[in-house]
């Protein structure tokens, strides 16, 4: 039931240094949209995902899958889904004050990272088990909370590997279960194109909230 906790105890100024280190590498990852077309070693990706699979989770129930495509037919089909939901969205479903909002982003539409970037990783959210033996459905718990946990590991760990991600959520995005075949009781949580930056990319000239606005301590 119970097994030793594998703890090392730091000194304080090794844990300042860890935590400079790591504040600072993180503090360079940015969003990216223009991807390069030269390939991931899918080694890299496994370890990133095996990194993401160490997250805590609701009952240690684990509500995540992850699928790698790299094959530019499937690319290609989730491109032109996602184009055509997301026309749909820009044209017609978005609030004007949305779209104010996204103009300091520069997106639209056009979705040609989904073919351009090497890999797509694209993470589902397991809403239930099925007891093989009963045949009974057993909902999985703070699987939402889990999953967001689990995509901010594989985004640090991709991070640290050198290797550039965006976050995308095309909407609505159920086409991502029926592509790639998964079963009922996954939905698509985001969808992570994965490789290295075009040459001179650009990124939208982007703050983050200084701590102060975002920490009170009490
Ligand atoms: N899913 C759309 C729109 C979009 C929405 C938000 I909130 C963003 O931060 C960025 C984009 C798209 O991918 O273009």
């Amino acid at each position: 039931m119970y097994a030793p906790l594998d703890f090392v105890r730091l000194q304080p100024d090794e844990q300042r240094d860890r935590l400079r280190a790591f504040y600072e590498l993180m503090s360079r990852r940015r969003t990216v949209r223009d991807f390069s077309t030269e390939p991931v070693p899918l080694e890299l990706v496994e370890l990133a995902i095996a990194t993401a699979g160490t997250a805590p989770s609701g009952a240690n129930v684990q509500p995540w899958r992850f699928v790698v495509v790299q094959d530019p037919e499937i690319k290609q089909r989730i491109r032109e889904a996602a184009e055509a939901e997301e026309r749909i969205s820009y044209e017609r479903r978005m609030p004007e004050k949305w779209l104010r909002r996204l103009a300091a982003l520069g997106t639209d539409w056009h979705k040609p990272f989904l073919e351009v970037a090497p890999c797509l990783v694209v993470v589902f959210r397991v809403d239930y088990e099925i007891d093989v033996a009963t045949g009974e459905r057993e909902g999985t718990y703070y699987a939402t909370e889990s999953v967001g946990i689990a995509v901010g590991l594989l985004i640090s760990a991709l991070h640290s590997a050198g290797l550039a991600t965006l976050t995308h959520n095309p909407s609505p995005m159920r086409f991502l279960g029926e592509i790639l075949d998964r079963p009922k009781n996954e939905t698509p949580f985001v969808l992570l194109p994965v490789g290295y930056p075009a040459e001179g990319a650009m990124v939208p000239d982007l703050a983050r909230k200084p701590l102060g606005e975002i920490l009170s301590i009490r």
